[in-house]
């Protein structure tokens, strides 16, 4: 390790002096003016992680669903999974060292991991359409070249792309192409098999209207369209071209103020979806005939997933164990629907993918979504070639199930939640089934909820237990919130720091709007007060 080189270079990255910031729910989230320093040290880290498992990393620059003023960064592990605990303490670590400590701190990781030194590394980039994207994805490729480290700069990528890029190259190709062309192509040609199936699908099921939130989804959707347009048409909106990322617009907006994205237009019982700013998240919305809104999220995704797996694995008579995986964000009548009509066994983990992801592996069939629209389904080796095994061999019924199954597997992206793999997928799916936006809906009736955000001083102060459904500290506050949860019928609400924003974040439902809305007002002056709220105390009505 030439430390005299990755010193020298560093000086180009410098830290400022005293700056703590922390590897969280998704990577490293700020302002874009304090991540510099940490760009340039991802990128040693990613030498570091991909001699360890002598395999290709990948390093994303991206802040998702931020303002267009913040940036981030994530390192991607070898099956295009998020990075390991472990690593992401190291990664913290070495982000606060002060510019004098990093040496030492980058021979500490080398030492604890056991390194091999010697060994090549490859690490992949990629980044969003973020102003501050293109120069950040050249800090981190510093980072790489002063480690002596390879790399491949894929450029404009939507996050989930590059999650299926590292899972391609360490898998020897197995999994697919890693090339923009060969993720077009894979998804594409699963999607037009699976809706070649499709008997009856009108129009009005084949065109979608899409707001890419201003982000990187509008180009790659643009450049994709013509793969499967046999299947279906999409229109574009806020594709970047006029707005501001994520402004008033994306799915994390219409997921938490439950309305439209503004520059899209609506007719009554059109079906449209969302993207978030790097395309890892959508939800669905449609307006009724009276002219109101309804919001499909990811909750309804992972139940339309799941039955529709659950009968095609009925019809070809295999009895695989699956399971649906959500966070405390589940509305409770999700729930309720999936244990008790569909009879699936369901999981809560903490925020954060990463989490659902690994609980999600424990089963042969593993589907999992947030509520805010983030997740895929997972498919377990063994199930794979199993199912492709009877999609050659069954005929008749049986075999059409079996065949559909295998195109579901391929058009998932097994990485990562994908925008765009399960907008096709979830276009198969309506389409296979003849289900409009409002039948799908039909399937259960949402608790009525509200999210809302309160600023803290320090948003440390709060600790979770229980999947993040009770709170350990500060003192007090616990109990706070269940008297005010006993206050309303069908009522639920937690609290917990975000991992990617510097704020408390506040989660209610309860039998009616106004209950949720006032039940999570109370709970965000419970924040303020007892949780050192900076700024103006809560009012009621702010949307989160
Ligand atoms: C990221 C994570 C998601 C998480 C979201 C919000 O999404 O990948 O799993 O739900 O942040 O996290 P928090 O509530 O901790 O701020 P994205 O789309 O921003 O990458």
């Amino acid at each position: 390790m030439d430390l005299g080189a990755v010193t020298q270079r560093s000086a180009l990255h410098a830290k400022p002096s005293g700056l703590v910031l922390q590897y969280g729910t998704a990577g490293f989230r700020a302002h874009a003016g304090h991540l510099d320093h940490i760009m340039y040290r991802m990128g040693l880290l990613a030498v570091l992680r991909s001699k360890q498992t002598k395999s290709t990393i990948g390093v994303m620059v991206t802040a998702s669903h931020n303002p267009e003023e913040d940036n981030g960064v994530k390192l991607i592990d070898p099956l295009g999974e998020m990075l390991a605990p472990s690593w992401e303490e190291h990664a913290t670590r070495l982000a606060n060292a002060e510019e004098q400590e990093l040496p030492r701190e980058l021979v500490g990781i080398s030492e604890r991991e056991a390194v091999d030194l010697q060994q090549d590394a490859f690490v992949v980039v990629g980044r969003d359409t973020r102003a501050s994207s293109e120069k950040f994805s050249q800090s981190v490729i510093d980072g790489v070249t002063a480690l002596g480290g390879l790399f491949h700069d894929y450029g404009l990528l939507t996050t989930p792309q590059l999650h299926y890029m590292v899972y391609c190259r360490n898998t020897g190709g197995q999994y697919g192409k890693a090339t923009v062309e060969g993720y077009y192509q894979k998804l594409s040609k699963a999607f037009v098999e699976l809706t070649k199936q499709a008997s009856c699908s009108g129009d009005e099921h084949r065109t979608l209207k899409v707001d890419c939130a201003n982000g990187i989804g509008a180009l790659k959707l643009k450049e994709m369209q013509q793969y499967f347009s046999q299947g279906l048409s999409v229109q574009l909106f806020n594709d970047g071209t006029k707005g501001k990322l994520n402004h008033l617009c994306g799915a994390d907006f219409v997921k938490s103020h439950q309305k439209p994205p503004e520059g899209m237009e609506m007719k009554s019982n059109e079906r449209c979806c969302s993207f978030d700013g790097d395309a890892d998240r959508i939800v669905y919305y449609y307006r009724d005939a009276d002219g109101q809104f309804h919001l499909i999220d990811g909750d309804k995704i992972a139940t339309l997933v799941s039955s529709f797996l659950k009968d095609l694995l009925v019809e070809i008579g295999e009895n695989f164990n699956v399971g649906v995986v959500q966070t405390a964000y589940a509305n409770g009548s999700s729930t309720r629907y999936l244990q008790e009509v569909m009879k699936v066994p369901v999981y809560c983990t903490k925020t954060g993918v990463k989490h659902l992801h690994h609980k999600a592996q424990e089963f042969d069939i593993g589907v999992y979504f947030e509520a805010n629209g983030h997740g895929t389904a997972l498919f377990s080796k063994a199930v794979e070639m199993k199912i492709k095994q009877l999609a050659k061999e069954l005929e008749d019924n049986k075999g059409k199930a079996a065949k559909m199954l295998a195109n579901v597997i391929d058009l998932f992206n097994q990485a990562a939640g994908d925008a765009i793999s399960d907008m096709l997928v979830i276009e198969a799916i309506l389409a296979l089934k003849g289900l409009t936006a409002q039948q799908w809906d039909a399937l259960y009736r949402d608790l009525p909820n509200r999210q809302l955000k309160v600023k803290v001083a320090d948003r440390r102060v709060i600790s979770t237990t229980d999947a993040e459904r009770q709170v350990l500290t500060p003192p007090g506050l616990q109990e706070v919130i269940s008297d005010l949860v006993k206050q309303y019928r069908l009522s639920r609400a937690f609290v917990r720091p975000s991992g990617t924003e510097d704020v408390i974040r506040v989660y209610a439902e309860a039998d009616s709007q106004a209950n949720a809305d006032s039940l999570a007002h109370e709970v965000s002056l419970a924040v303020f007060q007892l949780a050192g709220g900076t700024g103006e105390r809560p009012t009621s009505g702010l949307c989160g």
